[in-house]
């Protein structure tokens, strides 16, 4: 039984019999310089390892007269010109003389080749003999070009190892987007030479008190780099003008009084800020998101905008305007969450909205502005919301959200009064309050973030059909990987385990 997540657009099973994957397993790649040898190695690794033998991998240049027959093929059909959002679409076609990925785009045969590493894990628990692949054809792309998950290492700290354990899962379930909330009333995660007070100061306090991190510059490229050969994109989030206190701390001249303000160490939420009445903020604005630019490959920066609840509005919507104006002089475009829809935002600028149910009007009026809006509901994605009234671990302001809860959804018909084109994607998001341990994270990342890969790849009618248990089934079949790659994950009763 054949366990895909997610689920591809189209999938038929072939008749005729598979193909039989014996060493040496020869791949044939293209010669094009935009084919990323790492990640081909990786393939002919995991061939390798399959098979018991090595992968042959190459010839670069195949040449039209190579025998294609018994090989596993990568396709590049395209030329690269390239639309808006990068075309992640491919074929899989597998019959009894060759396994094809074809791809216009690198990303495509990227994504193709995801899938067949899943068909591959499909058939190995009951392999004795050679393995066998079973003949099938999937016509895939994504619904949706933003796959995101957010992990806040503010609240609690996890440094690279975790964070690239988080990469490696959101790849596996192709999604393409980590968006790090690096910046909180609790601490500062990022070191930036304009600014060192800030992890001087802040970069070791998280709830409860001491004993966090942060990212060195060189920390943070080697993830942006070990993100990149994975295709994740790195969205760094610096909250402003709310979730400030870190920031206060280690620089008073933010505070109205001037002095430092004390670290805070609790959870409660919505009580700092920093306005343009202090003449010191605007300053350090520019300084930490022309630095935060300069240091990201990826064309987006995220500024926060949530919660600054005891700002008077107007002071709120300059800042934000402000902030819009900066960053759009660094070259990159920005992220705010839902309340800064209110603003007058650069042109590009994206809004990620939490809450489906109330306060949608900036969502909606900087959706009619042209914004495209990202999708975290908080009670549908919040992955740290409570499986259950009764799980350990967790909040439950927006409810308990169980695995059913996680999936079924549909981004296209959320928000009332959204225009669907306008929906960029999804986003799952995990803050750290209650969550302090590699294999805790893991527990509220899995299975749920599954569900929200799925969410945003799989269109509504495949999802429509297969339903609910369909997923849970495919679930179901991801443990074993999940134990071999050392992921937690709760064993909710929704899913039949093996
Ligand atoms: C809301 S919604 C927050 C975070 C909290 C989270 C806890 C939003 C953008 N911010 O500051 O950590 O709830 O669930």
């Amino acid at each position: 039984m054949l366990s895909l997540v997610p689920a591809p657009a189209r999938l038929d099973l072939g008749d005729g019999p598979g193909f039989r994957l014996e060493a040496p397993v020869r791949v044939v790649v293209p010669a094009d310089d935009r084919i990323d040898a790492v990640a081909v190695a990786h393939l002919g690794d995991l061939l390798g390892a399959v098979t018991g033998g090595p992968a042959i991998v190459g010839p670069a240049d195949p040449g039209p007269d190579v025998r294609r027959s018994g090989t596993v093929e990568l396709r590049l059909t395209g030329t690269g010109e390239g639309g808006a959002a990068p075309d992640e679409s491919y074929t899989l076609t597998i019959d009894a003389d060759q396994v094809v990925v074809a791809a216009a785009e690198p990303i495509g045969l990227f994504r193709g080749a995801g899938t067949l590493l899943q068909v591959l894990d499909s058939v190995r628990p009951d392999a004795d003999g050679p393995v066998v692949l079973p003949a099938l054809h999937v016509e895939d792309a994504p619904r949706y070009p933003w796959r995101g998950v957010m992990v806040d290492v503010v609240r609690h700290w996890f440094d690279v190892d975790v964070l690239k354990g988080v990469i490696d899962l959101a790849a596996t379930y192709k999604l393409n987007v980590l968006h790090l909330h690096l910046t909180d009333d609790q601490g500062w995660r990022l070191e930036l030479v304009s600014r060192p007070l800030l992890t001087e100061r802040s970069g070791t306090t998280q709830v409860g008190g001491g004993g966090a991190g942060y990212l060195s510059a060189a920390d943070y490229a080697e993830l942006v780099e070990y993100a990149a050969l994975r295709r994740v994109t790195l969205v760094p989030e610096i909250d402003t003008p709310g979730h400030v206190t870190a920031a206060q701390h280690a620089y008073g001249e933010l505070t109205p009084s001037g002095e430092p303000a004390e670290v805070a160490d609790g959870t409660h939420v919505g009580r700092s800020k920093i306005t343009l009445h202090e003449p010191a903020t605007l300053p350090f604005v520019r300084d930490v998101f022309s630095e935060l630019a300069a240091m990201t490959p990826g064309r987006y920066v995220h500024g926060g905008g949530d919660e600054a609840e005891t700002m008077d509005p107007q002071d709120y919507r300059e800042f934000i305007e402000v902030l819009g104006e900066v960053v759009a002089a660094t070259g990159k475009d920005l992220v705010v969450w839902q309340e800064a829809g209110v603003a007058t935002l650069p042109p590009g600028a994206l809004v990620q909205l939490w809450a489906s149910g109330m306060a949608t009007d900036g969502v909606l009026a900087a959706a009619a502005r042209g914004h495209d809006v990202i999708l975290s509901p908080s009670d549908h994605v919040y992955l740290d919301m409570k499986y259950t009234p009764d799980f350990p671990l967790g909040l439950d302001w927006s409810g308990h959200t169980d695995v059913r809860r996680s999936y079924e959804w549909d981004p296209a018909t959320l928000v009332d009064g959204l225009d669907p084109a306008r929906v960029r994607g999804v986003e799952a998001a995990l803050w750290t309050e209650t969550v302090t341990t590699r294999d805790e994270l893991f527990t509220m990342l899995l299975p749920r973030l599954v569900a929200a890969a799925e969410v945003a790849w799989t269109p509504q009618e495949r999802r429509a059909s297969g339903g609910f248990d369909d997923f849970a089934r495919r679930l179901a079949a991801q443990e074993p990987l999940w134990h071999r790659e050392d992921w937690a994950f709760h064993r909710s009763v929704e899913v039949p385990w093996a």
